[in-house]
Parts: C-alpha cells; structure tokens; sequence
C-alpha cells in the first residue's frame, strides 16, 4: 500500500474529487497554505493499494492544471530564495513577480501499516 499525499490548487478540488469518489478512491482533503504564496491550497491524503497507484496519479495529472499566479514577498532574502533572484527588488527587500503553480505536487509514500477499527 502506498499514501498518496497530493497538494492541489483550490481550483482543481472539486473535480478531482468527483473524479476520485467516482472511481471508488478513499480520500481525505485537508485545507492547506503555500509556504510561499501563502494561498490556500488542499491536501488530498490518499491511501491505496499499489495497483491503483498509477491509476490514481493519471487521475490527478488530467485534473490539475499549472497556472500563472502572481508572488509577492515581504519576507527578507534567505538561502531558499535563491533561485528566485529574478525577482528580487534590491531596493525594496521583496519579490515579485509571477510563478507557475501546479497542477499538482505529489508524494508517493510507503505504508507501512494499514489499520481500521
Ligand atoms: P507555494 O509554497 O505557495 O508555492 C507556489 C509556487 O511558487 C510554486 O509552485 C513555485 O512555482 C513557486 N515557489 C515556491 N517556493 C519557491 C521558492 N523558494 N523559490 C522560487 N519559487 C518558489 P509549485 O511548485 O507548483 O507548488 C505548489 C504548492 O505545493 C506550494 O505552494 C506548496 O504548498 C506545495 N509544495 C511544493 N513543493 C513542495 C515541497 N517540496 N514540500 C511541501 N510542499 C510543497
């Protein structure tokens, strides 16, 4: 079995979870924020049997879509920011700019045990 922890823009909820209720997938949403957007976003938390693995990540791919966001930080330049130079105001201390978010960003873990009282 493996957990499927997929975070999605608020936008693509919806479907996506008809999508998977429909094929019978057990899912929990959890409301979340983008670290750097600070948006929210959701969580899906999806446990599955490893032969549905594939099947549920072509489900998530078809129904998250990239899109353009616009950034704006306050927050001061740290090794993490690094690679957004680009955006960097020397003048202002902050960033912006726009980012491509999504569709989805997705981890498969292991399980080690599945349990349900
Ligand atoms: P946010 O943290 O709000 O990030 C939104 C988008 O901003 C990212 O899109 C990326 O394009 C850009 N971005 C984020 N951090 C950046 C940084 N330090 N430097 C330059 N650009 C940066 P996605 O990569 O598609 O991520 C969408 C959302 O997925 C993120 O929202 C966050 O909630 C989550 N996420 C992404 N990678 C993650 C990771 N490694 N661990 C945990 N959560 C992650």
């Amino acid at each position: 079995m493996k957990m499927i922890v997929a975070i999605v823009q608020n936008s693509d909820v919806a479907r996506l979870s008809e999508t998977l209720i429909k094929a019978g997938v057990r899912v929990t949403k959890l409301a979340s924020t983008g670290g750097f957007l600070r948006a929210g976003n959701t969580t899906f938390m999806i446990g599955v049997e490893d032969a549905r693995v594939d099947s549920v990540l072509a489900d998530i791919k078809r129904g998250c879509q990239p899109r353009e966001e616009y950034a704006q930080s306050s927050v001061g330049a740290g090794a993490e920011m690094d690679s957004f130079s680009s955006l960097h105001d020397e003048t202002l201390g902050a960033y912006s700019g726009s980012v491509q978010v999504g569709g989805a960003t997705v981890f498969v873990m292991p399980v080690e045990r599945f349990l349900r009282f």
